[in-house]
């Protein structure tokens, strides 16, 4: 007997808890919590400071050394409500990733797909299948699922940044394979600018056409890195249009869908003084604070919030953001929303506060 075993005071129906029990079977009617009138989450709303994150950060990298085999120097933000597994939220990992001067992380690859986030710095490289992109203060860089990559830091100096990776949906789906590079190979190539951006960051609305021109990758946006002088130009524009906030998306420039199946990338600009109309959606939501200060309400939990701060939101849970009146508050914020619209279980609403 694996499973649990109900009891009743009626000796007929005892027994038969007990033979159900011995074939491993329960009694709906004796279940609770099976359903419920709307998403109740484990994870908890919570916000991790950016400031303890650098000191233990720094603190790993003097500590830690690179191992050979692929390994990475990463803190995950452990959400409390997850019983001690290493995640921030049900279905997203997030991680501060420390890679020292001249330091050098070796090509591998897996399922979960993976993005990368840069609070500050510069200088380290990512090659994604070999293609090296430059990291710097605001990029968001994209190692969709199975490609290779690898870091380095051209640099003497520690870098750190955030990444997120869709790591728990895809143990929850017993999907995770994973496999070191073709080679013990140090690539350390560097360029200008990548051959994804060569071809699919021309400009916006422009499309390549030539004849040789291969179609881009079927499963993800074939643009791998989004600059923060880009976004940044359009958060001024779109701000300067809008009542509240400037919300965009970072889309597949071939297709206009989301940048990966699993994760949708967003930026928000809160403009000084303002706060966003409370917003909930099913699924949960990892946010990295990039410019300014302020307060996040998350299902009634208040954080005072400052660049570098990481935090988690919980399936159907409240959001409102308030900048405070210094300067625009900048939030990054990757979801698991495209796999909840792909299986018809996506909803979001706003509250309109009553006044
Ligand atoms: C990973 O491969 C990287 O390659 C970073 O930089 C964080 C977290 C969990 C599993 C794999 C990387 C990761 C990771």
């Amino acid at each position: 007997m694996g499973t649990r075993r109900f009891t009743d005071e009626d000796p007929q129906l005892d027994a038969l808890y007990a033979d159900l029990a011995d074939i491993d079977l329960q009694p709906l009617w004796r279940l609770s919590g099976v359903l419920t009138g709307e998403p109740v989450s484990r994870a908890q709303p919570y916000r991790w400071r950016g400031k303890q994150l650098r000191e233990v950060g720094d603190r790993a990298g003097r500590l830690v050394p690179l191992d050979k085999g692929g390994d990475r120097r990463v803190l995950s933000c452990a959400n409390p409500g997850l019983g001690g597994a290493p995640y921030a939220t049900p279905t997203l990992w997030a991680g501060l990733q420390h890679l020292d001067g001249h330091e050098y992380a070796p090509a591998h690859h897996h399922t979960p797909a993976a993005l990368r986030f840069v609070f500050e710095g510069s200088g380290v490289w990512t090659l994604v299948d070999g293609d090296p992109i430059h990291m710097a203060r605001g990029d968001l860089v994209l190692t969709p699922s199975w490609t290779f990559h690898e870091h380095h830091n051209t640099t003497a100096d520690p870098m750190m940044w955030l990444d997120v990776l869709d790591v728990p949906l895809v143990s929850y789906l017993e999907s995770i394979f994973y496999e070191v590079g073709p080679s013990d190979e140090v690539n350390r190539r560097t360029a200008a600018r990548s051959a994804a951006e060569q071809r699919w960051a021309l400009g916006a609305g422009l499309t390549p056409v030539a004849r040789d021109l291969p179609e881009p990758p079927a499963d993800h946006s074939p643009l791998l890195v989004y600059r923060w002088s880009d976004t940044d130009d359009a958060l001024r524009v779109l701000a300067g249009t809008v009542e509240r906030d400037a919300r965009l998306r970072f889309t597949d420039p071939a297709r206009g869908t989301d940048v990966m199946p699993t994760m949708r990338c967003e930026m928000q600009r809160v403009p000084a003084g303002r706060t966003t109309t409370p917003h909930r959606q099913t699924g949960s939501r990892v946010g990295a604070v990039l410019n300014g200060t302020g307060t996040l309400v998350i299902a009634g939990h208040e954080f005072d919030i400052e660049p570098g701060d990481v935090f988690a939101v919980p399936s159907w849970s409240w959001l409102t953001l308030a900048s405070e009146t210094a300067e625009d508050l900048d939030v990054f914020t990757v979801s698991d929303a495209p796999v909840l619209e792909a299986i018809r279980l996506y909803r979001e609403e706003w509250r309109e506060e009553q006044q």
